[in-house]
């Protein structure tokens, strides 16, 4: 595991911004340009760091968007994967395999839920919600064929399919991919009357994050998970959380809606639950919603392969322990220390939970992408979200002695 070793500065000292290193470029040459990353060509990681090409190292606070709470090559993670691979890496859900049964009994143990649909990215898992939602009205709750509505919040991500773009309200996300599929509602995230207002006999479900990730990290006032809660059982309506980013120990907690003891009809999950290794996502809840589906009607070729399953369930079993939840909320408490005393020094506003945070940066100072340049030129990598917005969300076992000078880093390119 890395000690609280300094980074070596990148040999340019501008971190290699002036000149984009070849293999950027025949990166760039062969491949849609459906992303503007960063100049830097990785090739190992280990813990909260990674390495490049040319033995640069760095400071990891994006962590995947959170698919990463334990870090580059857990060797817990690791052995798991390894020995799955030497055994039986896909079967198809043709058959059934030997890691299957355990992982969802365990996951499902986790979410305090009797049933889990296990599915690849997040996507999948969110895709898999609005179905078995819609399928839950039409067979359970009775509402008319093809009339289900599902209630969705301003600022929302939930991934990039035509079906979930279709209910973005980010320009970026979803213009030019239309027509898109009816059937959405959008409220104000965190505004409850309107959630309540928008609700009408046909809703089925509200899809909502318990703290919105591409947003920039938006916590919603406190009381507004259970109000979501009460509304939902009042009107006969599934709470569908995604807790994809914000899940799995990130804010301190196993789930985000724990913060509230809320515990939603659906918990879909993904990123993290594939230990930074594989796709692994999944829909979790009772069987008096994912009871609907019959053989066939659902599914995909990867969803709960072995070798997703043997990794999901060495994840569980980590998260299990508490330790990782136990450890973002404490290294959450010096994140957010060393945050706030950076405000009115460059930084406008915090928002954090656990070791999540979203830091508005004057704009004066620079957009959050060349924050992020100048960050990477000091050994640190990290992503804007909008605007002048940067997320941080290292892995969870960065220490605190690297987590501290990857603020010092954030602090001096402040100034
Ligand atoms: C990109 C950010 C974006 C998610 C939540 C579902 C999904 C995501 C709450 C879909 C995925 C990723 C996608 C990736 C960048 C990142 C992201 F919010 F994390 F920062 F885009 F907004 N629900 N978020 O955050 O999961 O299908 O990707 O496995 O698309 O650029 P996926």
């Amino acid at each position: 595991m890395t000690t609280g070793t300094t980074a070596s500065v990148p040999s340019d000292p501008i971190g290699g911004l002036a000149g984009t290193p070849a293999e950027v470029q025949r990166a760039e040459a062969r491949t849609a340009h459906n992303y503007h990353p960063l100049p830097v060509v990785l090739a190992h990681g280990e813990g909260a760091w990674m390495t490049d090409i040319e033995g640069n190292r760095f400071l990891d606070l994006l962590a995947g968007y959170s698919a990463l709470n334990f870090g580059h090559g857990h060797p817990r993670l690791l052995a798991a994967a390894h020995a799955q691979l030497d055994k039986l890496t896909l079967t198809s859900r043709a058959f059934v395999h030997d890691a299957f049964a355990d992982f969802c009994a365990t996951l499902g143990d986790l979410c305090g839920k009797e049933l889990v649909l296990p599915m690849n990215t997040g996507a999948e898992a969110v895709e898999t919600a609005v179905k078995l939602a819609r399928k839950w009205g039409y067979e359970v709750k009775g509402v008319a064929a093809d009339r289900a509505r599902i209630v969705v919040a301003s600022g929302n991500f939930h991934g990039r399919t035509t079906t979930i773009v279709g209910f973005s309200d980010d320009p970026d996300a979803r213009d030019g991919f239309g027509p898109f599929a009816p059937g959405f509602d959008t409220v104000p995230y965190g505004d409850l009357a309107a959630l309540r207002a928008a609700i009408t006999p046909e809703t089925v479900a509200v899809l909502v994050e318990p703290i919105q990730g591409e947003g920039g990290v938006i916590i919603p006032p406190d009381g507004y998970l259970r109000g979501v809660r009460k509304i939902c059982t009042a009107e006969n309506v599934l709470f569908a959380a995604d807790e994809i980013q914000a899940g799995l120990g990130r804010t301190g907690r196993t789930f985000a809606c724990d913060h509230e003891e809320v515990v939603p009809d659906l918990y879909v999950l993904g990123k993290a639950l594939g230990g930074g290794i594989v796709p692994v996502s999944a829909v979790v809840g009772d069987r008096d919603v994912l009871g609907v589906l019959r053989p066939g009607q659902h599914g995909s070729t990867f969803g709960g392969n072995p070798l997703a399953c043997a990794v999901g369930r060495e994840v569980v079993a980590m998260l299990r322990t508490g330790e990782p939840q136990a450890r973002a909320a404490e290294l959450g408490l010096l994140l957010r220390e060393r945050l706030d005393a950076m405000v009115g020094h460059g930084v406008v506003a915090v928002r954090s939970r656990g070791l999540w945070a979203g830091v508005d940066i004057d704009p004066a100072i620079g957009t959050g992408r060349e924050i992020c340049e100048r960050l990477m030129a000091r050994g640190v990598l990290a992503k804007d979200t909008h605007g002048s917005t940067i997320r941080l969300a290292p892995p969870l076992v960065v220490t605190p002695d690297d987590l501290t000078w990857g603020l010092d880093q954030l602090a001096a390119v402040l100034t």
